[in-house]
């Protein structure tokens, strides 16, 4: 069984100028790159989800939902941020096609082939998931708490990760939350003694 690398959603309408921009998200993505090159380098599998939705959809607030218009599937906001520097062998899962649910869980998610994340994991032989990325209290709290309930170990990558804080501890309850259900939070330092193990 493997470790692999879940990047959640580092896309540009939640990087700094974008539709949803999540506070201080730019920051993580150089973060975000060191883990990428540690999984590179020991050639353990990375997933990048994207949030992925049509024009029209309950999930935006014009048509009663929740959000602004963000991450149109084939728009510049949906892109990932051109600084994240994925691989070439990098899996890219999409959710939030459905024009009727929210879909925040990566496990909502399918490649461009139609292959379930589930599936992806299982046909990798993955057993332990590092996660990183955006949004802690939305995206990342759903996947991590589903890859728990799917009995995944389960590690939140802290220094790696930003919240939407609609209010200004949502953040910090997601992480309690994920932690509560079996998650491990960890930082950069100890995932790479880890993965050299
Ligand atoms: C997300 C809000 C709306 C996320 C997606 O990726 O966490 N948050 N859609
Ligand atoms: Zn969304």
């Amino acid at each position: 069984m493997k470790k692999a690398l879940l990047v959640v959603d580092v896309q540009n309408d939640f990087c700094s100028r974008g539709a949803l921009a999540v506070k201080e998200a730019d920051s993580i993505i150089p973060v975000i790159n060191k883990y990428i090159e540690l999984f590179e380098k020991k050639s353990l599998p990375i997933f990048a989800s994207r949030d992925w939705h049509p024009k029209e959809t309950t999930h935006f607030k014009d048509f009663g939902g929740p959000w602004p218009t963000h991450c149109v599937m084939d728009t510049f906001g949906a892109e990932f941020n051109c600084r994240l520097k994925l691989t070439s062998k990098t899996v890219i899962i999409s959710k939030g096609i459905d024009k009727e649910k929210d879909s925040y869980s990566d496990f909502q998610a399918f490649t461009g082939g139609g292959e379930a994340f589930l599936d992806v994991l299982k046909r990798f032989n993955i057993d332990e998931l590092f996660v990183c990325g955006i949004a802690t209290d939305y995206c990342v709290k759903a996947s991590v708490i589903d890859a728990l309930r799917y009995g995944f170990k389960v590690n939140v990558l802290v220094d790696a990760v930003k919240a939407v804080n609609l209010s200004s501890d949502d953040g910090e309850k997601a992480l309690d939350e994920m932690n509560k259900s079996g998650a491990v939070s960890l930082t950069f330092e100890r995932v790479g003694k880890i993965i050299s193990d």
